[in-house]
């Protein structure tokens, strides 16, 4: 029989999609190990020969778990819900299951995805915050929508699922760019709920080993 070591999350401290994970392990109460993938330095670490082989992407995050690399945040989410229902991060109602994957997909394809980092670096830097508050505004007012009547104390009713895992890092990006949030009341409303939750503060990118002190001022 193989020995299992702890999980290994390969992840950078400002990661959305590395973030989303960090949350559910916490939550699940899963210790893991972080390994720190620097997605600036050198002109970013997720480029390296090394890295490509963990994921071809040129991603965070990947996780080493029960013997297995996998990658893609929502994919890595799924898994740990199907490997470790306690705690469980999917409502039982099918309703409310296809709610929780309706915001979980507008965030992880319809929003994250046009502010990436690769993509900023292409759109350039005298357009990107623009760029980023325009395609965050536009997926933030679909998330809005879907929250008015899917909310309760969390995106989906009062029990905190993998919608929360995906709203909140995306929040953190949102005010990275200065994005407008009063149009959002239930966003921000579902936030305040979560903000000193300790699953999510010790998730936060500032309590990250490899923060630099500097972004914590
Ligand atoms: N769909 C992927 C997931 O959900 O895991 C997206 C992963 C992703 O975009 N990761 C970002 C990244 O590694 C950080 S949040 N970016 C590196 C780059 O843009 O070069």
């Amino acid at each position: 029989m193989s020995v299992m070591g702890k999980p290994v999350l390969y992840s950078y401290w400002r990661s959305s999609c590395s973030w989303r994970v960090r949350i559910a392990l916490n939550l699940k109460e899963i210790p893991y190990d972080i390994k720190p993938v620097s997605l600036v330095k050198s002109g970013g670490e997720q480029h390296s020969n090394e890295f490509r082989e963990i994921n071809p992407m040129e991603q965070v995050p990947a996780l080493h778990i029960d013997n297995h690399t996998l990658i893609e945040s929502l994919n890595i989410l799924q898994y740990l819900e199907e490997t470790r229902p306690n705690r469980p991060l999917m409502p039982a109602d099918p309703v409310k299951r296809a709610r929780v994957r309706e915001i979980c997909e507008v965030i992880a394809s319809g929003i994250q995805p046009l502010q990436n980092l690769v993509v900023l670096i292409y759109v350039g830097e005298e357009r990107k915050k623009e760029w980023a508050q325009h395609w965050i505004t536009r997926g933030f007012t679909a998330v809005e929508k879907l929250l008015s009547s899917s909310a309760g104390k969390y995106c989906v009713g009062d029990e905190i699922t993998l919608a929360d895992c995906c709203l909140v890092p995306q929040i953190f990006n949102a005010r990275r760019f200065h994005v407008d949030l009063r149009p959002f009341p239930t966003i921000l409303r579902v936030d305040r709920h979560l903000e000193h939750h300790p699953a999510f503060t010790a998730a936060h990118p500032n309590n990250q080993p490899d923060c630099p002190p500097e972004a914590t001022k």
